[in-house]
């Protein structure tokens, strides 16, 4: 029997409606009838979507359609994150992004498959979906990672087309920003950045991506950790995923996501693993100048489908979408306020 025709068999025994299984908006369906240990511990936790902050919910959404229309695990975490890469509300990821201290919008992606294929492009411009291109990097270039003009040269020769990614909002924000040109970004739930996307599809595989306009008014040339494959983003697919959020240089630092996933592998929950990370970047950063306003939050996933995130400082939330109880919004728990030191 195939693995979507049990899968379907289990969920039908159990608490878990099939529709449920179509609508990640919808919760279990009050008709079904109880499921065995054995069906529940297989069925509900996949397939899981998790993504970071509060973008990540409409986003879900949209991997969620994909991936329980019949989409890959790729196809559903790269429809994901294009979400929030085309809002221009979001002013922190593709159109609308904060540019940098020179005004200009340049932007980080990476994407990767349970293959461990990967593809990224970082300090990009003028294209309004980079994960689409890191996408291609991935499927169509003998490499991993394009940066600046290359980049721009290759998605135009794949047919993306350039575009002024600066809206008005974010020019004026950045022309307020001049007049005390302070660097100092505080990256938090009423500034937060980067959409993470992981997801583990109904047959036990992960996928992720990761995109970002990075760290606001950084220096033209400023690469962060979301195209960094290890760093903003990691899978193994023998073991689970991970994805970072926060102050780039300190993901970077650290080799966050795959030390993530390196916890999970000697077997760590996903909230520890994240939790364990953080740890160890606060004890690496504590009397570093960037702790005055480090922030940094972790997701992960493991093949069983249990997820979880941890971030050093309050404030850091996630979307996660599975059968059982639909999309929603949950709070990572943290190492301490913003207020301690
Ligand atoms: C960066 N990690 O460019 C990104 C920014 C971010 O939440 O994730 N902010 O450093």
């Amino acid at each position: 029997m195939s693995d979507r025709r049990d899968f379907i068999k289990k969920a039908a025994l159990g608490t878990i409606g099939i529709s449920t299984i179509i609508g990640c908006k919808e919760g279990p369906k009050e008709e079904t009838v109880a499921a065995t240990n054995e069906s529940l511990a297989q069925v509900q936790r996949k397939p899981v979507i998790i993504s970071t902050w509060k973008h990540g919910f409409p986003a879900n959404e949209a991997a969620w359609k994909t991936l329980t229309g019949g989409g890959t695990g790729i196809d559903a975490v790269e429809a994901g994150v294009r979400v929030s890469e085309g809002d221009p509300k979001e002013r922190s990821v593709g159109y609308g992004g904060l540019p940098d201290r020179e005004g200009k919008v340049t932007l980080d992606a990476c994407i990767m498959d349970s293959d461990s294929n990967c593809g990224s492009v970082a300090f990009l411009q003028g294209i309004k979906h980079p994960i689409s291109v890191a996408r291609k990097v991935m499927e169509e270039t003998p490499h991993v990672m394009l940066v600046g003009q290359g980049a721009l040269n290759f998605a135009l020769s794949k047919g993306f087309k350039e575009e002024n990614l600066l809206t008005p909002e974010s020019e004026k924000d950045w022309k307020k920003w001049l007049e005390k040109s302070k660097y100092k970004p505080v990256i938090n739930i009423e500034n937060h950045d980067t959409i993470s996307m992981l997801a583990l599809d109904e047959n036990g595989n992960l996928s992720g991506a990761c995109t970002t306009s990075g760290a606001a008014w950084k220096l033209h040339g400023r690469v962060g950790d979301s195209p960094i494959i290890g760093a903003g983003l990691f899978l193994d697919n023998e073991v689970g995923a991970a994805a970072a959020t926060g102050l780039g240089e300190a993901v970077i630092r650290t080799a966050g996501s795959a030390m993530v996933v390196e916890q999970m592998r000697m077997g760590k929950s996903p909230e520890e693993a994240c939790k364990i990370i953080v740890e160890r970047i606060f004890e690496k950063h504590k009397n570093h100048k960037d702790m005055e306003y480090l922030q940094v939050g972790f997701i992960a996933v493991n093949k069983n489908g249990e997820y979880g995130g941890y971030s050093l400082r309050s404030g850091f939330n996630y979307a996660v979408c599975d059968a059982e109880k639909g999309n929603r919004m949950e709070d990572a728990s943290f190492k301490m306020t913003w207020d301690e030191k």
